[in-house]
């Protein structure tokens, strides 16, 4: 279908143009990016390309052991060449939501420490504006016991809802791979997203945030025409 085309056909760009041989990879989360490791993988079996990967999440180090890529973590490969994930929305300037699959802290840390951070996303996710497509709000992964008094301190500075994301297949919160709960902070309006970070941030038992700001340097957007929309 047209979103699926559009998520292969931004993924395979984005490999084909930032990968070379000796990279050090990061790999995202969700299902865009299982695109770009398929591609990935026929590039080292047909080019003998020598890669190797680190994983943002459980699922990515499913998905790089599925496909047959060489594995390593930041401790032994603490530096990177470029990193590939999606996004749940990315505005005109490349501020990005991030989280929907509940995986921003191993992927923020993971972009954090690639010298180019690639983003790759079929055409519901480019807006002009944070907000404008994605209705699910900012997510914020906050240690389990503090979950209450965050999602309170946010709504009192920065007003919105601030909710505790609940699992669909299992009874109670998600709990992310690193143990940790998720919130989904829905907003309203307009917002200086670098300083909304930070106020997030610095609210005591907050982990990370899902704002993505100054991060990215490409964005590969899969568009309904078939094309790929390319933004820096
Ligand atoms: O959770 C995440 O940050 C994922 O990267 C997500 O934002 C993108 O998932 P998708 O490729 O399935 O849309």
């Amino acid at each position: 279908d047209a979103v699926e085309s559009a998520k292969n056909k931004a993924a395979s760009m984005a490999v084909d143009l930032h990968i070379k041989d000796n990279f050090r990879i990061g790999i995202g989360s969700g299902s865009t990016v299982v695109y770009a490791v398929q591609r990935l993988a026929e590039r080292v079996k047909s080019e003998g390309l020598k890669v190797v990967c680190v994983p943002t999440s459980f699922q990515a180090r499913q998905l790089i052991i599925e496909n047959n890529l060489p594995l390593t973590d930041l401790e032994i490969t603490p530096q990177l060449d470029v990193c590939i994930d999606g996004a749940d929305e990315a505005d005109s300037s490349l501020c990005l939501i991030k989280g929907g699959g509940g995986c921003l802290l191993q992927e923020k840390v993971v972009a954090s420490v690639s010298d180019q951070f690639v983003v790759i996303a079929d055409y519901r996710k480019k807006s002009t504006h944070l907000g404008e497509q994605w209705s699910k709000g900012v997510p914020v992964e906050v240690v389990g016991m503090a979950y209450r008094p965050v999602a309170s301190a946010i709504e009192r500075l920065l007003g919105g809802k601030a909710v505790l994301r609940q699992a669909k297949a299992k009874a109670g919160p998600v709990v992310t791979d690193n143990g940790n709960l998720l919130l989904d902070w829905i907003f309203e309006g307009r917002h200086d997203w670098k300083a909304v970070n930070s106020t997030i941030k610095m609210i005591p038992g907050v982990v990370e945030t899902g704002l993505f700001v100054n991060m990215a340097r490409v964005a590969y957007f899969g568009m309904e025409d078939g094309s790929v929309s390319e933004v820096k």
